[in-house]
């Protein structure tokens, strides 16, 4: 009588893991391919910078221009990606308390400070403007070498 019902309820475990597994696969299959078609898209524009929901990217390297370019304008809602390919690390930041001159650094009203902390070569960093006006930015360790840049967000 116990060892039945151990049974059935061992039966009735898998029945329920069972459906569950082959949506985990599908919803895999299904990033793998989405995946593949976002990349074959982005290959085809002429201009990946500027197309709706890709990033403006901004080169950091180890000396200057230390951010190429060191002036993006875009529009509120557009994503800038700054990449770190130099050998040391970058950083990209607005917190005027870290800056060796506040004239490095500025916000528009009602912006709120945002700050990378340090990349190493290699690595990326993603900030979506959204309040329109114009943006200065540093980058800690290099500020004083002259490592600033600008953003200008339209509205
Ligand atoms: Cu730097």
């Amino acid at each position: 009588m116990a060892s039945s019902t151990i049974g059935f309820r061992i039966e009735r475990a898998e029945e329920k893991a069972a459906p569950r597994i082959a949506k985990r696969t599908l919803l895999r299959i299904a990033i793998v391919v989405g995946a593949a078609a976002v990349a074959a898209s982005l290959a085809l524009l002429p201009n990946p910078a500027h197309a709706a929901g890709t990033p403006v990217v901004v080169k950091m390297s180890d000396k200057a221009p230390y951010y190429a370019p060191d002036k993006v304008t875009i529009k509120a809602g557009e994503t800038v990606e700054w990449v770190n390919n130099g050998d040391t690390i970058h950083s990209v930041s607005t917190e005027a308390a870290n800056a060796q001159n506040p004239k490095d650094v500025s916000l528009p009203s009602g912006a709120k400070a945002f700050d990378s902390g340090f990349l190493a070569p290699g690595s990326k960093y993603d900030y979506t403007f959204t309040v329109p006006g114009t943006y200065r930015y540093f980058c800690l360790p290099h500020e004083g070498a002259g490592m600033v840049g600008t953003i200008i967000v339209k509205k």
